[in-house]
């Protein structure tokens, strides 16, 4: 066994610090890293199952030119030679990247440097644009800077947390179980503020379920309230905030309690509970994702929040923030670097005297000069033919746009795409003319920045299989071919650490608070043994804000008209994240563990719809907006509002043929950010019927194309299940069966089939399909792929002495699934969440599923209540 290097985790903003042991040539043992401000030791369910991300499977390890395996510098020299040959003939700004907040900051350092100051366009921006740039654009505004002024130790001095329009539950569950931790020894008072009533609810003191869109009205009326109450701070206003000219007087007007309640589609009362309890606790941190940012007023919401803490003085002091959470392991650090099409670079825009000084310092022929376009403009630009050569990297555009289906238009239109990607084959590489194989996480070797700009190693534990390549090799590869090799003269990320720290603090008086000069002059072994470290203090802890004034300043927001529902899409679709799935799952779907939470794409609808749609639980739907339209599982659930359904963003066509999110958000962006509006689209509803329904199991982890309506895969030990139904004949599945022995049993009048094949003596392959009957629970046949001798009972789908359906898995580290929590809840009488604990082992571990036990021990108590009432009536 190899010694363990310190790392940090691969997917979201916490952050979290890794601690990695090597047990073999692509085997990991992953622990949490005690020593990381982060998480001290602790990881959630996808940090703890990284280690079964790391294998091969589906890896891109040789530069491709179409289907053509080709050596390094004949893929190289074509990429430099096409967008050459593309600007010379129509200008800088007909080619663009198009890169990601999972790039490492020495990877997005030297990609915005190659276009911005030797392309000569600022055609970058980054998927970070669908994820943050509300926040920036937000930040910017109020502060002269985008500067997050808080971190996490905020959360723990603070009294009161408000989470609005973030699931923080499942998308940042170490910063959430943080929260818990503090509730439990302090009594902090926890609010969540979103339309639909999440895992992120179960521990929180009140919830308000809002009209979507509405978070204007909310905070308006909480500050028209406030300043009604006298409850502005007056003096810090008076020595650091400007207000613009009738500021208060345009909260003075319909910003009362009734009139903000009937906005936001709330309960007064409720409201008022909020409102009492903002005031009543000064030390308030509010910390806001996606349900704030991805919207077409995004950018008002955003300063709608700040404006809040502005008024109040809440910033700047321990326990008081406004902290907008960010998504991606590197959204900060692509923020750092200037990695998006609006800003230029180390926290600078694009005024002349910025573009000089970054042109001096990068001794740059062609600066860009003005900004790029931002991502949905960029793709509407590729497919109407002003941009002729994209080079993408490290983002799933095909999928995560929204409007997909045009953006794949255009990626089909455009004459030179190149995708670095891990992955072979993903819904973007399937555009590619070049693929060029990146490293993966376990062998990425530079920094990040989590959301409280603490700066963290990436560690590299793995070699590079096949001829992978960092990102920042690659792209300083093509900047040396297209002609500038002095300036791309970079050995390691290290070389390109030092310039990036230096450019911070390159004619940096203090007008910028981004500045890394005192980690630039590092040696090569320092930078290897860097600790983690955050910058910028605690921001505005003196009053200062960087802008022209020193001043910071508020922002006069209205709340933007909310339509009525539409007659042809009388429903609103809102969009977002699962707990154990990343994105576009093409490393998180690798892991067998983490399917088993959600193993089919759903669409939540509220009941009383579902009955107004004739629609019951497992039945298919299909979910249309005027944009495309894709079919998902129901589920039924009363955390949505009437009228609201909502879908999640993970699955590909890789993976499945429905669930395709991504074809439905209207391409629709804030004015200010180009942030789309993903949250809220107009959309109807309507059952799929089929005649038959099953399932295949199949061993290896070749995907297979199953030729039917439904058919939704996920990676199992051993094997992949695939959840199958259509219409018509069921025997052309067959097809996907491996050759070897069979062993069927096919009731044509029942319209039943089941096949197994056995190759070798151990399973191979698995088919069973009903026309009317039930289908056996999946688990014992799944674990047949990893048994060796298979006997002739295998079609009965259960093994002597076998274990009851243990249900939908709900804790993914001991494999405990929801029939096994109830029985256990309602026989050993366990009053709460540590005692399911004791009982079973569920939430010991990560903890992530802890706010699904609280749910679950309160839907059974519920349910048990009622019995004995109806138990008592009798
Ligand atoms: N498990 C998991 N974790 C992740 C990720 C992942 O893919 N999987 N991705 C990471 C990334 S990149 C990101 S950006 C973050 C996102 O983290 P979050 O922002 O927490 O996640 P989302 O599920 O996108 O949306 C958050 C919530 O906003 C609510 N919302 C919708 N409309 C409104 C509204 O009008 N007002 C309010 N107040 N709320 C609204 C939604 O109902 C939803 O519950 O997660 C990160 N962490
Ligand atoms: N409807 C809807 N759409 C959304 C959202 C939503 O809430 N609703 N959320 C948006 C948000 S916030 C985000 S952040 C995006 C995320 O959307 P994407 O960025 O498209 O999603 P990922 O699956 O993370 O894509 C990352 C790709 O990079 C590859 N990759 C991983 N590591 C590396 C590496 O080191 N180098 C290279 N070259 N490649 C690598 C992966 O294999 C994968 O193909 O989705 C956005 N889209
Ligand atoms: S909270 Fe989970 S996914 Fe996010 S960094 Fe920590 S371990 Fe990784
Ligand atoms: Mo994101």
């Amino acid at each position: 066994m190899r010694e363990a290097v310190r790392t940090t985790c691969a997917y979201c903003g916490v952050g979290c610090g890794i601690s990695a042991t090597p047990t073999g040539a692509r085997e990991v043992t992953i622990r949490g890293d005690e020593a990381h401000p982060a998480n001290a030791g602790r990881l959630c369910s996808k940090g703890t199952h990284l280690g079964e991300t790391v294998g091969l499977s589906g890896r891109l390890l040789h530069p491709m030119i179409g289907d053509k395996r080709v050596r390094w510098d004949k893929a190289l020299d074509l990429v430099a030679k096409r967008f050459r040959d593309t600007i010379a003939r129509h200008g800088p700004d007909s080619v663009a990247f198009y890169v990601s907040g999972q790039l490492l900051t020495e990877d997005y350092y030297v990609a915005n440097k190659l276009m911005k100051g030797f392309i000569g366009s600022a055609n970058i921006d980054t998927n970070s644009r669908l994820c943050m740039s509300s926040a920036v654009a937000g930040h910017t505004r109020a502060f002269g800077e985008d500067v997050v002024p808080a971190g996490y130790e905020d959360l723990d001095k603070a009294d009161l947390v408000v989470l609005v329009g973030s699931n923080t539950a499942w998308c940042h569950p170490i910063v959430y179980q943080r929260i818990q931790a503090a509730r439990a020894e302090r009594g902090t008072k926890l609010i969540v503020i979103d339309p639909r009533r999440t895992e992120t609810c179960e521990g929180a003191d009140l919830h308000l379920p809002l009209r979507p869109g509405s978070d204007v009205a909310l905070m308006n009326g909480l500050l028209a309230w406030l300043a009604e109450q006298g409850m502005v701070d007056k003096a810090f206003m008076a020595a650091h905030v400007d207000a613009p000219e009738g500021f208060w007087e345009h909260l003075a007007t319909g910003h009362d309690v009734w009139t903000t309640a009937q906005t936001c589609d709330l309960d007064p009362a409720l409201l008022l509970q909020f409102y009492e309890m903002f005031a009543a606790n000064p030390r308030t941190v509010t910390m806001f994702s996606q349900g704030i940012n991805q919207s077409i007023r995004g950018t008002d919401q955003v300063n709608a929040i700040i404006n809040l803490h502005l008024a109040t003085g809440r910033i700047g002091q321990p326990g008081a923030a406004p902290f907008s959470i960010t998504g991606q392991p590197n959204a900060m650090g692509g923020r750092e670097v200037g990695g998006l099409a609006s800003t230029l670079a180390a926290h600078m825009d694009f005024a002349a005297e910025n573009v000089a000084r970054v042109g001096r310092f990068w001794a740059a022929p062609t600066m860009a000069t003005k900004p790029g376009l931002k991502a949905v403009d960029l793709f509407r630009a590729i497919g109407e033919g002003r941009i002729k050569a994209l080079w993408v990297m490290a983002t799933n555009p095909a999928v995560s746009l929204p409007d997909a289906g045009n953006v794949r238009a255009a990626l089909e239109k455009c004459p030179f795409v190149v995708v670095s990607d891990v992955i072979a084959n993903t819904d973007t590489t399937a555009y590619a003319h070049v693929r060029l194989p990146a490293a993966a996480w376990g062998e990425k070797d530079g920094t990040v920045t989590n959301s409280e700009r603490t700066i963290s190693r990436q560690r590299p534990f793995m070699a590079l299989p096949g001829e992978a390549k960092p990102d920042w090799w690659i792209v300083k590869e093509v900047g040396r071919r297209m002609g500038w090799g002095s300036a791309f003269a970079y050995d390691t990320p290290a070389d390109i650490w030092r310039e990036h720290a230096r450019l911070t603090g390159y004619q940096n008086d203090g007008a910028r608070v981004l500045n890394l000069a005192a980690h630039a002059a590092i040696g090569n072994l320092a930078y290897d043994a860097m600790e983690p470290f955050r910058w910028g203090g605690t921001p505005f802890a003196d009053g200062r804000f960087p802008t022209p004034s020193g001043r910071a300043r508020m922002v006069k927001v209205g709340q933007m008209d909310l339509q009525a529902p539409l007659a042809d899409w009388p429903l609103t679709l809102n969009t977002g994240r699962y707990r154990d799935q990343w994105h576009t799952m093409t490393r998180t779907g690798l892991a067998p563990k983490l399917a088993r939470h959600r193993e089919e794409p759903l669409v939540e609808v509220h009941p009383a719809d579902a009955l107004a749609l004739d629609l019951t639980d497992g039945d298919l739907a299909r979910v249309s907006t005027p944009q495309g339209n894709s079919t998902f599982r129901v589920q039924l659930s009363d955390g949505q509002r009437p009228g609201e359904i909502f879908t999640p963003i993970h699955w590909t066509d890789q993976i499945s043929t429905g669930g395709r999110t991504g074809l439905l958000p209207r391409p629709l962006v804030d004015p200010h950010s180009g942030q789309p509006g993903f949250k809220s689209t107009p959309a109807a509803l309507a059952k799929v019927e089929t005649e038959w329904k099953g399932f295949l199991i199949l061993r290896g982890d070749e995907p297979a194309r199953v030729p039917c309506l439904w058919a939704t895969r996920v990676a199992v030990p051993g094997g992949a299940l695939y959840e199958i139904a259509g219409n018509g004949d069921a025997a052309r599945i067959e097809a996907c069966l491996p050759k070897g022995e069979r062993i069927e049993a096919i009731d044509h009048t029942r319209g039943s089939r089941r096949i197994a094949v056995i190759v070798e003596g151990r399973l191979a392959g698995v088919l069973f399909v009903t026309r009317t009957g039930l289908l056996p629970s999946r688990d014992w046949l799944i674990g047949q792929l990893a048994a060796g001798d298979v006997g002739a009972t295998v079609l009965a789908a259960r093994g002597p002495g076998s274990q009851p359906d243990k249900g939908a898995t709900v804790c993914v580290c001991f494999d405990i699934g929801l029939n096994q929590i109830v029985a256990a809840i309602r026989e050993q009488a366990l009053v709460d969440v540590p005692a399911i604990g004791r009982a079973l082992g569920a939430g010991t571990n990560c903890g992530s599923c802890r706010p699904a036990l609280a749910k679950i021990l309160a839907q059974t108590n519920t349910a048990q209540a009622n019995e004995e009432v109806l138990d008592a009536a009798e």
